[in-house]
């Protein structure tokens, strides 16, 4: 892109980093191929935003979204829960395990807030402002607006999931989104990629390259 099309974060612009941690990185419970190269370049990217936030996939033992939770089943499996279809993961992201660490080499120490999500039992939750129940908050819309904040670039893991999860709310409750592709990495079963970018357009955000971004 010439360097006068590039975009320009302000203080009305947040980055919000999706879940780059250890379980979705190679080695980890539900590892996102290639995962870990998303880390330079969001620490690059978040250079350019004063405003970061930070989400962590942070489940309790025994989470309903786990496999091991419903007997005779594997992970990707589905199963009908009271809000929906849910995919059942292999454990992981589990509160204050090594696998929901953030990344060690993620380095954005000017990040302002760290989002957990999916610490309800009984609920998963890939968005970072509304859990599976689809009603739930996370409080992050809150705390966005009280910061004046319009308009979220979103990256990190996994861009199927909680990537595109949480920009197709961000659109719903009124913000700009932008999804920075090769800050993300997806996990892809059975075609989710493809449909979750089909999604994200229909849905008006914005799908850029980090080197868009000044
Ligand atoms: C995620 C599946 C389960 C994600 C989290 O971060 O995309 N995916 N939990
Ligand atoms: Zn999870």
């Amino acid at each position: 892109m010439a360097d006068n099309s590039r975009i320009k974060p302000g203080a009305k612009d947040a980055l919000i980093v999706v879940d780059v941690q250890n379980d979705f990185c190679p080695g980890g419970r539900l590892a996102v191929q290639k995962g870990d190269e998303v880390v330079p370049v969001v620490n690059a990217l978040a250079k350019h935003f004063e405003n970061v936030v930070l989400t962590q996939d942070w489940h309790p033992p025994g989470h309903r979204s786990f496999a091991t939770s419903h007997p005779g089943k594997k992970p990707f499996d589905t199963v009908k829960l009271p809000y929906g279809e849910q995919v059942l993961w292999p454990d992981h992201c589990v509160q204050g395990s090594d696998g929901a660490a953030l990344h060690k080499d993620l380095s954005i120490a000017h990040a302002q807030l760290v989002v957990r999500k999916g610490w309800h039992r009984e609920v998963d939750s890939y968005s970072a402002f509304l859990e599976a129940d689809r009603r739930t908050r996370t409080g992050l819309d809150g705390y966005l607006d009280e910061r004046g904040i319009e308009r979220v670039f979103v990256c990190g893991l996994a861009t199927d999931f909680c990537v595109a999860w949480t920009a197709l709310d961000a659109r719903k409750l009124r913000f700009g989104a932008l999804v920075v592709e090769d800050a993300c990495r997806a996990i892809d079963m059975q075609g989710s990629l493809a449909a979750a970018w089909e999604k994200l357009k229909k849905a008006g955000v914005r799908r850029i390259q980090s080197g868009d971004v000044a």
